[in-house]
């Protein structure tokens, strides 16, 4: 059953998502909700993260807060990667200025069998949250989200945020079989974590892989990329899977392996160079975050820049190559959006 169907291809994220051309080049940002807007901190006040993630009406508000700020042409599904293990019962916590932390890290054979299947039922919040803003939404689409598995297993290794993921890249070397018991079942998790936001009505999905840039080639096409395409493969068929990673200039062929029909290209790489070794490949990018706190005048020839470099692709979703940086100012993040709009208006 595909909820793709019944959406309005007038969208011109899904229009590009699609390879079609849209009425515009659509535009979103990783890490919108959230950061950099007053009126977050204000709906967030005195609620940990995680509290605010399972309350479906705080999660409706929060997700549409950038949109109505800025008139972006998508809502990214306020979450986290962490929410679906925290529902399996891992006790994992969400520390301010720190990330997720978790108390007991898995690193052993009996730790993979800590990591049971998700069941929709797990996350009741989640379906009712994008219930409500379905509703709200009206003909902007909500993109669902989650991490990958290499990702994901990096917090569940490391016990928190790493540099240099150090204690996960040995435990893959030295236990492989631990390894990929771990990252098999966070496939699994995360599978079914997207299938649950795809049937409550997000109309796309985004599988952050953040830190996928860490590995070699060899070890990403060993380690990680199996298990990707494994939790893309939930979705399969049913809504545009967009695949991002930072850092991972050297691993862009073998990202689209996973079967995504989006690769999402961070500020590293230019988008043309990215076009021409995807010819295939709608892209999504690469704005540098940084730019964001430039003046204007940078701004604009910033922006400008990138969607001259997506000329030659297939198709192109303009994003920043990373989130939002927390000092971002939320005026910069409008300009931005309405030059593009401006700019590509056919
Ligand atoms: O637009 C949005 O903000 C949507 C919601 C969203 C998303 C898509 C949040 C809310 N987190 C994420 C994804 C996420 N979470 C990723 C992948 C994207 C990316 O690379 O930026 C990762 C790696 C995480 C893990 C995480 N959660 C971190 C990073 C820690 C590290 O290793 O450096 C942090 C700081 C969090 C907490 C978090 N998640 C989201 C928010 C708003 C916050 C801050 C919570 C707080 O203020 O208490």
């Amino acid at each position: 059953m595909s909820n793709a169907a019944a959406v309005p291809t007038a969208s011109p994220f899904l229009a590009a998502c699609r390879g079609e051309a849209p009425s515009r080049t659509p535009v979103w940002f990783m890490r919108q909700a959230g950061r950099s807007l007053p009126e977050y901190k204000q709906a967030r006040a005195g609620t940990t993260m995680l509290e605010a993630c399972s309350t479906p009406e705080l999660v409706a508000e929060i997700t549409m807060q950038p949109v109505r700020r800025y008139g972006v042409d998508a809502a990214i599904f306020f979450s986290d990667i962490v929410v679906p293990l925290a529902a399996i019962g891992v006790d994992v916590k969400i520390v301010p200025g720190v990330g997720p932390v978790v108390a007991e890290p898995f690193r052993t054979e009996a730790d993979v069998k800590r990591l049971r299947n998700l069941d929709p039922c797990d996350v009741p919040y989640i379906t009712e949250a994008i219930g409500l803003l379905v509703k709200e939404l009206g003909e902007t689409p909500l993109i669902g989200f989650a991490g990958a598995p290499f990702t994901l297993a990096s917090y569940l290794v490391e016990g928190g945020p790493s540099r240099d993921h150090a204690k996960t890249k040995a435990l893959m070397k030295s236990q492989p079989e631990v390894w990929h018991g771990i990252a098999s079942r966070l496939a699994a998790i995360c599978g079914e974590f997207l299938r649950v936001q795809v049937e409550a009505g997000a109309q796309a999905v985004q599988l952050f892989d953040s830190w996928a840039g860490a590995l070699s080639e060899a070890d990403y096409r060993r380690f990680a990329l199996p298990h990707s395409t494994a939790a893309l493969a939930g979705v399969a068929n049913s809504v545009p899977r967009i695949h991002f990673g930072v850092g991972t200039g050297h691993l862009l062929e073998a990202m689209t392996e996973t079967g995504a029909e989006v690769s999402g290209v961070d500020f590293r790489i230019p988008l043309d160079q990215a076009a021409k070794r995807l010819p295939d490949k709608v892209l999504q990018g690469n704005l540098d975050p940084a730019v964001i706190l430039a003046d204007d005048e940078a701004l604009i020839s910033e922006t400008d820049a990138v969607l001259e470099a997506a000329k030659g692709a297939k198709g192109h979703i303009f994003n920043l190559g990373h989130g939002v940086l927390p000092d971002s100012d939320p005026a910069k993040l409008k300009l931005v959006v309405d030059h593009v709009h401006e700019a590509t208006a056919r």
